[in-house]
């Protein structure tokens, strides 16, 4: 499982905070513990004003890169701010995200071919916004993954995000989202998969109930990557557990050495 850690999001009100006031511990802290618990990537969103934006990118994107090696999944719409992240990065670096949407198709995705970098493709587009069905989501992915290809990108950069709506507004919403899943897993095998889970439980008591049960129900399709909380430890717990039952964990290795090591379950009775 491609884990892509969720914290360094400035539409986080701590994160917002440290952004400001230039609190590099704050973010070091959140990169340090990110990294240790698994991640692949880690996101990173500035969140602020557009003018303001490539700066606080370009901050954090150092401030980071201090305290660890994992590479970074640079999340925004705004050109500049991309331009300055992809400018400071010393690992092959992510781009969150093309989408349909002229502004990105014409501002984001040029960025992603010129650095070469891995892409998330997002179904949703102008016309539309996010479609009601898997087949309109895959019409939008597959234009994407025409584009990007054309551009030069391997499928394998390639990252779809077949996007979660909440079941609390749609009692179909979770099944588009399988249905999308397994209609990009067959047509494009050498794509990865990702998402963020935690729109489905929306305005829904016990959320961390029903993302844990989409997480493995989403597995189970073929998802390969999420944007998640990589310390929340019963979520780590629901994905070793979900890969292992799917065939991919080899004699059990990565369920059976989180357990010894302490990272998932209950801690040993006395
Ligand atoms: N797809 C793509 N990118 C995305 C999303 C997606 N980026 C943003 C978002 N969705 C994923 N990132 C977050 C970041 C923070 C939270 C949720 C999703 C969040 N944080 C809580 C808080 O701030 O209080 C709780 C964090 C915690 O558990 O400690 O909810 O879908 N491509």
């Amino acid at each position: 499982m491609i884990i892509i850690g969720e914290k360094i999001n400035g539409t986080r009100k701590a994160v917002a905070q440290a952004i400001r006031d230039r609190d590099a511990a704050f973010i070091k802290d959140l990169a340090k513990s990110q990294a240790e618990a698994g991640s692949s990537y880690l996101d990173v969103n500035a969140g602020t004003a557009p003018e303001r934006e490539p700066d606080d990118m370009a901050w954090l994107v150092t401030t980071i890169q201090e305290v660890c090696d994992t590479p970074l999944c640079l999340d925004s719409a705004n050109p500049a701010a991309l331009r300055a992240g992809l400018e400071l990065v010393t690992h092959p670096p992510m781009i969150n995200s093309v989408s349909g949407e002229k502004p990105r198709i014409e501002g984001v995705l040029p960025l992603a071919l010129e650095f070469k970098t891995n892409l998330i493709l997002l179904a949703l587009d102008d016309e539309t916004g996010i479609p009601n069905s898997s087949e309109g989501r895959m019409k939008i992915v597959d234009r994407l993954v025409g584009l990007s290809k054309d551009g030069g990108l391997l499928e394998s950069q390639l990252f779809v995000d077949p996007l979660v709506t909440a079941i609390s507004t749609g009692t179909e919403n979770a099944m588009i989202t399988y249905d999308t899943i397994r209609s990009v897993r067959e047509k494009y095998p050498e794509c990865h998969i990702t998402s963020g889970l935690s729109n489905i439980s929306f305005g829904m008591p016990l959320r961390p109930l029903i993302n844990q049960t989409f997480m493995a129900m989403c597995v189970q399709v073929g998802m390969d990557s999420a944007i998640l909380n990589p310390n929340d430890r019963n979520l780590r717990a629901v994905l070793l557990a979900s890969e292992m039952l799917m065939g991919k964990d080899r004699f059990c290795q990565n369920f059976s050495r989180a357990v010894r090591s302490g990272k998932i379950g209950d801690p040993p009775q006395k």
